[in-house]
């Protein structure tokens, strides 16, 4: 395209907005595009005065969100300063203090995880999980190349929602479990030693986005598959996406096996679980099953999903599944037999409008589902459901939150908090009100507070448990704009610290966090809760341990040799060692300092290697010694007053 023939980017917007406006606009307010068979849910919303003007600015936000994010509502906020941080309650921690809180981020599409103190903010560590990372070594040592490499050999993921596992619906600090949205997969991390260790590539799907554990135990980790896809997608069907499936799974948090999955009709988003053990509540869109944005927004309502976890095990238990890639694929479409009786197994509850998130309150009563492209939260009776026969009758309440609404946050003190993405604020509810209020009301509105800009997930702390600690919230902004020295093209993100207390009209901003892309969602538990080791238990990994004597090289085969050697401050167990030109090289490395943080590196530059050894722990790397010459190994963590002069030398004989 040469110069001249380039148009005005907001023509452009302009034109896309406008053909929103007239797909939105043809769509009918009652239940026109049910086919007969379907039961016609009536979507009576009283109250609920929503124009086409919010509907135009709902979906363009969904397509374009950059155009129209959040420019209206960048009035201060209530008592933020503005920018800066630190203007409220004291939120930060004095040198040499601890934080309450650890915080867990998910990384997005860095495929990393962060940890963050909370009310500092403060980054503490993160944590390689689908990526690789060349601080730690993940992904270069032959451990972690093995772990990445069974899990779906991958370079890269996109982590959303990370998930603590639960003991009586209490976080016990064992395992988080996070999604990969991009490649279908589900990771594991060891909060004793904050470390990946486990990644199942789940058969069958293309996209795991919502994912959360089975409370009150973790019985399961269960993840959404969001992209339509044939099944399986062997080549049938590409140019036939009536055929396309959508898939729920549940994963053995054990084992990381894939145990069984259930295909829907439409795709899936969020998940929650109920605190039960019972209700899995998934929301959805696209029930038009469409390929393209337009058709997409097309429906006034999308169909949540609330999955019978016990009747789904008893159908697999019964044989009521397909094989598909070795994984029981049991049907939960409309049509399916196994939703047909008294129990079906998937009950389908049409809800306005291409609805995000999914949380279910810390008492376990109902499931909170946000709008999106409707300004409504969708309160469903969790223990309603499995009495009405009409799925839509569990329908608790539907407060009239505002714009955009993505994820709601809870404080265990009967307040809800909403993140309102076009709006650009957080809206904290009553819930009880919620439910005593017409649906559509305003009233249960407690108070909204602006933030900076464009949130998606919201989170308070230990919300996901069943006992939440209120106090505090972070909101994760997509935009962050003009809040911080403008560094290029593309801004961090900005995640802000809302003091929430205990009174009612109490949010009050205290701190912006610029994050590097893309956190979408975070969780948060007490530091009593976990119990990190200070070094590593070598009855806890695989490798061999080295003792200092066993420096040394061992040759294994013609063009094979083992070294192993030792670390300590400062040096080395080995000066230097010598290989033949093409011999394949093992190197192991055990790190025999027993104090907490003193870690060593190994790098062997011109090999590209480099790795770190922490404390009581054994790595291994092997390469080929393929290019003759002297090589310098230096050790790449800063570990005394001799760090730089920890070396040792490969010497590389030619052949
Ligand atoms: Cu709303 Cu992937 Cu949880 Cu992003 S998701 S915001
Ligand atoms: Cu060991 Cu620096």
């Amino acid at each position: 395209m040469s110069t001249d023939e380039r148009r005005d980017p907001n023509d452009v917007i302009e034109e896309y907005e406008q053909r929103l406006d007239d797909v939105l606009a043809e769509v009918e307010p009652a239940p026109d595009d049910r086919t007969a068979d379907e039961p016609v849910v009536s979507l009576d919303l009283p109250g609920l005065s929503l124009n086409r003007r919010d509907f135009m600015k709902a979906g363009a936000a969904a397509g374009a969100m950059g155009a129209l994010a959040g420019c209206s509502n960048i009035t201060g906020g209530g008592g933020g300063d503005g920018g800066a941080s630190g203007s409220g309650p004291g939120h930060k921690v004095a040198p040499g203090e601890h934080d309450e809180y650890y915080g867990f981020w998910s990384g997005g599409h860095s495929g990393e995880l962060r940890v963050v103190g909370i009310p500092s903010m403060r980054e503490l560590t993160r944590i390689p999980v689908f990526n690789t990372d060349c601080a730690t070594g993940y992904g270069y040592t032959d451990g972690s190349k093995e772990l990445l490499e069974e899990g779906g050999d991958y370079t890269w993921g996109d982590n959303h929602h990370p998930n603590l596992s639960e003991t009586d619906g209490d976080y016990d600090g064992e395992f988080l479990f996070v999604n990969d949205k991009a490649n279908g997969r589900i990771a594991r991390v060891n909060l004793t030693y904050f470390e990946t260790d486990a990644i199942t590539d789940v058969p069958n799907m293309q996209a795991i986005h919502g994912c959360c554990v089975l409370s009150p135990d973790t019985k399961y980790v269960l993840g959404n598959g969001e992209f339509r896809a044939p099944l399986p997608n062997d080549g049938r069907d590409v140019d036939n996406p009536d055929a396309y499936t959508s898939l729920f799974v549940a994963v053995d948090p054990e084992s990381m096996e894939t145990l069984w999955q259930v295909k829907v009709d439409g795709n899936l988003d969020i998940v929650d679980s109920g605190k039960e053990g019972r209700w899995a509540i998934a929301s959805a869109y696209n029930s038009e099953e469409a390929t393209s944005i337009t058709g997409m927004t097309k429906n006034d309502r999308d169909d949540v999903k609330a999955f019978d976890i016990p009747a789904i095990e008893q159908a697999v238990e019964n044989g009521d599944y397909e094989e598909v890639n070795g994984v029981p694929v049991v049907d939960g479409t409309k049509e399916s037999s196994l939703n047909q009786g008294d129990r079906p197994i998937v009950k389908y509850i049409p809800t306005p409008k291409s609805p995000h998130c999914v949380e279910v309150g810390p008492n376990g009563d109902y499931a909170f589902i946000a709008g999106k492209l409707s300004p409504t939260v969708t309160m469903l009776d969790i223990n309603a459901l499995s009495e009405v026969s009409d799925p839509s009758e569990a329908v608790a309440g539907r407060p009239r939150v505002g714009l955009g609404p993505l994820h709601t946050t809870f404080d265990g003190n009967g307040h809800a908090y909403t993140s309102l993405f076009i709006d650009s604020q957080v809206a904290k509810w009553d819930i009880q009100a919620a439910v005593e209020a017409e649906t559509g009301s305003e009233d249960p509105i407690i108070e909204k507070q602006d933030v900076h800009y464009n949130p998606g997930h919201i989170q308070a702390l230990e919300a996901m448990s069943t006992d939440p600690d209120g106090e505090w919230l972070v909101c994760l902004n997509k935009l962050s704009k003009d809040r911080f020295l403008p560094v290029g093209p593309t801004m961090p993100d900005n995640d802000q610290l809302i003091h929430i207390g205990q009174g009612e009209k109490s949010m009050e901003l205290v701190a912006d966090h610029p994050a590097y892309p893309e956190p979408h969602d975070c969780v948060f538990a007490h530091r009593d809760k976990i119990d990190a080791k200070k070094v590593y238990d070598p009855a806890d990994y695989e490798e061999t341990y080295i003792e200092e004597a066993d420096s040394g090289v061992e040759r294994t085969g013609e063009n094979s040799v083992h070294v192993k050697m030792i670390t300590k401050r400062s040096e080395f167990g080995l000066p230097d060692f010598t290989v033949q030109e093409g011999d394949e090289v093992t190197l192991t490395t055990t790190n025999i300092e027993s104090v907490q943080d003193i870690v060593h590196g190994v790098a062997i530059p011109q090999y590209d290697i480099n790795y770190a050894v922490p404390p009581q722990d054994t790595e291994t790397v092997t390469f080929t010694a393929d290019e003759p010459g002297v090589y310098w190994i230096y050790c790449t963590f800063f570990c005394s007053a001799l760090h730089l002069e920890m070396r040792s030398r490969m010497l590389v004989e030619p052949a």
